[in-house]
């Protein structure tokens, strides 16, 4: 299977956020990007290719224009106040305060567009953004030419990231709009299973009402783990997208045993759907050793997901999100990859 990567990734660095209180360096760092790399070159998984530039108006049919227009002039604004460094929100319109009137203030702006404090910019945090979404869509465009399957080696991820909401180190939602672009070339229904640690609320919000994208999440419960707002059983999809969405929340502690059930439950819905294309949101933060996470899987359990996806015998479009043991995010990732190659 072909690899899209842009080394312009690599402009989303040095950033922090905001841990038990404290500043740190942000988990989500360049190094990750690069392991997966490494490790697609050490096993000869396929060719790694550099993306297309790709409208940024393809991520406008899942975003909201003004959000989307608003993410290369964050950290020109931040300059022009006065500051360097990290751009961070600090206040947002929650209940009883107006979310409806956009503000002028940059300090207010990116609480507007967002929901946490994770999703920070720094000079070229833009750049990276939009190298990102064009790995995704150049490799949905292998997909739609005839590959079997494709990795999109996206960095930053996306799938915390709504139709006008940033946040959990997301800015576009890659997936969403890759899932879109299917539809645009004149797919009937797509599917998309997230099998990150953490619950793809972005994602899930932008599909809510929707009927052409089944969306199949596999996480933390919500109820103890971010992003806390989103992600229970009972979200089952709204309107027309009633019974489109499918939440697989999990105890922390979570091993093999119960999340491979849990897997076995969502393909079935997937294979019951008959999508013409599934993309799946492929965090590794599922790790025993992974530093922000409490599930329990193993090394040696990645190429059985993959294994698991590939007998659903579909055109597969893989799209990275998270996973923060930085050293062995590599052997894990393409572990799915090899073990959906070995099926
Ligand atoms: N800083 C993805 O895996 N963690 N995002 C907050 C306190 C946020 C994870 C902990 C985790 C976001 C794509
Ligand atoms: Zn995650």
């Amino acid at each position: 299977m072909k690899t899209v990567y842009s080394p312009r990734h690599h402009g989303h660095a040095g950033n922090v956020e905001l841990v038990a209180g404290a500043v740190v360096p942000a988990f989500e760092m360049p190094s990750r990007a690069e392991y997966v790399r490494a490790r697609v070159e050490a096993v000869k998984l396929g060719t790694i290719v550099t993306p297309d530039e790709h409208d940024i108006a393809i991520a406008k049919r899942v975003h909201r224009a003004d959000f989307i227009d608003f993410l290369p002039t964050v950290y020109p604004l931040w300059l022009e106040s006065g500051r360097d460094g990290t751009a961070m929100p600090y206040t947002w319109p929650t209940r009883g305060l107006r979310g409806d009137v956009r503000p002028a203030h940059i300090d207010a702006l990116l609480g507007f567009y967002s929901f946490d404090a994770g999703a920070n910019f720094v000079k070229g945090t833009w750049d990276a953004i939009k190298s990102s979404h064009d790995v995704a869509i150049s490799a949905a465009a292998l997909v739609k030419g005839g590959e079997r399957a494709a990795f999109a080696l996206c960095r930053p991820p996306g799938h915390h990231a709504g139709s006008s909401f940033m946040g959990g180190y997301c800015y576009i939602n890659n997936a969403a709009s890759a899932a879109q672009w299917f539809l645009d070339q004149g797919a009937q229904r797509v599917a998309i299973l997230d099998v990150d640690y953490h619950h793809g609320n972005g994602t899930q919000e932008i599909f809510y009402r929707r009927n052409d994208v089944l969306l199949v999440n596999l996480h933390g419960d919500p109820m103890v783990e971010y992003p806390f707002f989103l992600g229970h059983a009972d979200e089952r999809g709204e309107g027309p997208g009633e019974g489109f969405n499918v939440n697989f929340p999990m105890p922390w502690g979570t091993d093999w045993d119960r999340w491979s059930q849990a897997l076995e439950d969502g393909c079935r819905r997937v294979a019951d759907y008959a999508p013409d294309v599934l993309l799946i949101s492929l965090g590794v933060d599922t790790f025993e050793k992974d530093p922000i996470s409490k599930f329990k899987l193993k090394t040696e359990d990645y190429p059985k997901i993959g294994r698991r996806i590939a007998k659903l015998g579909l055109p597969t479009l893989v799209v990275m999100e998270g996973g923060y043991a930085v050293e062995e995010i590599g052997v894990n990732a393409v572990g799915v990859l090899t073990g959906f190659e070995d099926a």
